[in-house]
C-alpha cells in the first residue's frame, strides 16, 4: 500500500458521506479562466496549503483570506485550495472562503474519484478541478473529465510519468500538469518536468504547468525554461514573508 492507495481509499469511505449539493445560495465573483491566461503568458498557480503527507504542519493556522488576497494582488494566475482534511488540514470550507473574495481562477485540488466531488467544488465555488492520472482507472478519467467540462469546469490532468502523460493526451487535456512529486514516494525532482516536457506536443492550445518542489527563483525559471507556462507553488509561498514578491518575480 502507498500513501496514494491510503488516501484514495479513504476517499472512498469519505464520498459516502456526502450529501448531495443544493441550489448554489452564494454569488460569487466572476472568475476567469487559467487556460487563456496561460495561453496568453506565464503565470504562478499559488496553493493554500496548511498541511501535508510530506511536509507535516507548514502553517495550519493561517488567515486564509488574507493570503487569497495576497496572491491575488500579486498577479497570480489562479489559486489552489487544498480540500481533503485529512492528510491537508484542508476544508471545502477553506475554498469557499477563497472564492468568495477573489476573481482569478480557483482549483479544487482533491484526489477525485467521484461526481459528488465535482459537484461539491463547483457549488463552493471552484472554476478548476484536478484529475490524477495515477489514481484513476481510464474509464473513471475519461467519465469526470467529461462530467466536468459538460458543467463548464477547467480540468488539470495530472501527469507523473510518459505513460500517464499519453493518457492525459488521449483525453486531450488543456491543462497538463507534471507533479515533480512521486506521490507513491514521495520523491521530488524538478528534472521530471524538463524529462516530460520533451515528449509534450506544445500544439492545439495545450499548456504545461510544472507542479511541486519549486523553493527558489532559479526553480521556476529552470521550469519556464523547459517549456511550462505555469508553475504550481504550495510550500514556498505558504512559507515566505512575503508571498507577492514571489509570485511578482
Ligand atoms: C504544490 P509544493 O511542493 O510547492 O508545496 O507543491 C502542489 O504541486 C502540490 O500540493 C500537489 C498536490 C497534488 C497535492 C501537486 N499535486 C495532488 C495533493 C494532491
Amino acid at each position: 500500500m502507498t500513501i496514494l492507495d491510503d488516501i484514495i481509499a479513504t476517499k472512498y469511505e469519505e464520498i459516502k458521506m456526502y450529501k448531495p449539493v443544493g441550489v448554489n445560495a452564494i454569488d460569487f465573483p466572476q472568475k476567469t479562466t487559467l487556460l487563456e491566461h496561460l495561453q496568453k503568458r506565464n503565470g504562478v498557480i499559488s496553493e493554500i496549503k496548511r498541511a501535508s503527507p510530506s511536509k507535516g504542519d507548514i502553517k495550519v493556522e493561517i488567515d486564509i483570506v488574507a493570503q487569497a488576497k495576497k496572491y491575488e494582488k500579486a498577479g497570480a494566475a489562479a489559486i489552489s485550495v487544498l480540500t481533503d482534511e485529512l492528510y491537508f488540514k484542508g476544508s471545502i470550507d477553506d475554498l469557499c472562503e477563497v472564492a468568495k473574495v477573489v476573481s482569478i481562477p480557483v482549483l479544487c485540488k482533491d484526489f477525485m474519484v467521484s461526481e459528488i466531488q465535482v459537484d461539491r467544488a463547483q457549488h463552493a465555488g471552484a472554476t478548476i478541478i484536478l484529475l490524477i492520472v495515477a489514481a484513476l482507472e481510464k474509464q473513471q478519467l475519461k467519465r469526470l473529465n467529461d462530467y466536468a467540462l459538460s458543467k463548464g469546469l477547467e480540468v488539470l490532468v495530472e501527469v507523473h510519468d510518459e505513460q500517464e502523460l499519453q493518457v492525459a493526451l488521449e483525453l486531450d487535456a488543456k491543462l497538463v500538469g507534471i507533479n515533480n512529486r512521486d506521490l507513491k514516494t514521495f520523491d521530488v525532482s524538478i528534472e521530471r518536468t524538463a524529462q516530460l516536457a520533451k515528449s509534450f506536443p506544445f500544439d492545439g492550445g495545450r499548456v504545461l504547468i510544472s507542479e511541486s518542489g519549486m523553493h527558489t527563483k532559479e526553480d521556476a525559471q529552470f521550469a519556464y525554461a523547459n517549456g511550462a507556462s505555469g508553475i504550481l507553488v504550495g510550500e514556498a509561498l505558504m512559507r515566505s514573508e512575503n508571498p507577492g514578491n514571489w509570485i511578482r518575480q
